[in-house]
């Protein structure tokens, strides 16, 4: 469709008025099923625009659809990005209010803390790490907007790749002592095995991950910079909780990461 500059901001409006008021909306494809996925993203970054003028700074970015399983199941070939703001940063040390949220669920991810500008269309896993100061052991809490999580791509996309919150664990390692490539990982609920995977659940390998990610920004002029954070994308399922709740997820070698509900 052409997206025109009134219908781009009305579909910020409906999105983010869904998540300050914690409600569930019809997905946008609905109304515009036209929509495709660059326009979405032109969407989503008016979103972030919209979220910054209210306070919010922008610290990193997200990956979404990396798994081969979860790409088969939206019939698509691609991941998806979205960003992260400094209000979703939530620390293990504090409960996470499920209030906040319309229908949680969590994942685990590797998270990359950036020590140098990087862009480019042909950025590859090796530069990525060369930039990687650390990963750190990280959950992320994806929250949709839209009814029963259910999306096309354009929807998801708009919708800022389903971002909320996200943890960061305290264990913090160099990227060149670890093998990335294959790092075991157990998630539990209220103290039961969940889901268990290896990082090369996501994409082979989540410094690919990024790198897909920095080629995409790459096509639009515009990179990852020195501090930024980046969640490579969910090593399995993401899990459903409660009120209450504790989700622990646990690591070979890069440690844990966990956040208990009030
Ligand atoms: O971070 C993610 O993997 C989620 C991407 C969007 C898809 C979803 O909400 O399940
Ligand atoms: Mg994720």
């Amino acid at each position: 469709m052409t997206l025109t500059s009134g219908v781009d901001l009305e579909i910020v409006d409906y999105l983010y008025s869904a998540e300050k008021e914690r409600r569930e909306v019809v997905k946008v494809t609905d109304q515009y099923p036209e929509l495709t996925i660059d326009e979405a993203y032109l969407i989503q970054e008016k979103l972030i625009q919209r979220r910054e003028k209210d306070g919010a700074r922008r610290i990193g970015l997200k990956l979404g659809l990396t798994s081969k399983a979860k790409q088969e199941m939206m019939g698509v070939h691609e991941a998806i990005y979205g960003y992260l703001t400094d209000d979703m940063l939530a620390l293990e040390w504090e409960p996470l209010d499920y209030n906040k949220f319309i229908h949680p669920k969590a994942e685990p991810e590797i998270a990359f803390m950036i020590a140098e500008d990087l862009q480019g269309t042909n950025i590859t896993a090796e530069d990525v790490l060369r930039v990687t100061k650390y990963v750190a052991p990280a959950i992320e809490i994806i929250d949709s907007r839209y009814l029963n999580f259910k999306f096309t791509l354009p929807d998801v996309v708009a919708d800022n790749c389903s971002s909320s919150s996200f943890f960061i664990g305290s264990k913090w390692m160099s990227p060149r002592v670890l093998n990335l490539a294959d790092i075991g990982m157990v998630m539990s609920k209220n103290g039961q095995v969940s889901q268990t995977s290896s990082s090369a659940a996501v994409l082979g390998h989540p410094a690919t991950s990024v790198a897909w990610a920095v080629n995409k920004l790459g096509e639009a002029g515009k990179g990852i910079k020195k501090g930024d954070i980046i969640l490579s994308g969910a090593i399995s399922e993401a899990i459903s909780f409660e009120p209450k709740d504790s989700i622990l997820v646990q690591f070979a070698e890069l440690g844990s990461v966990s956040f208990s509900c009030k």
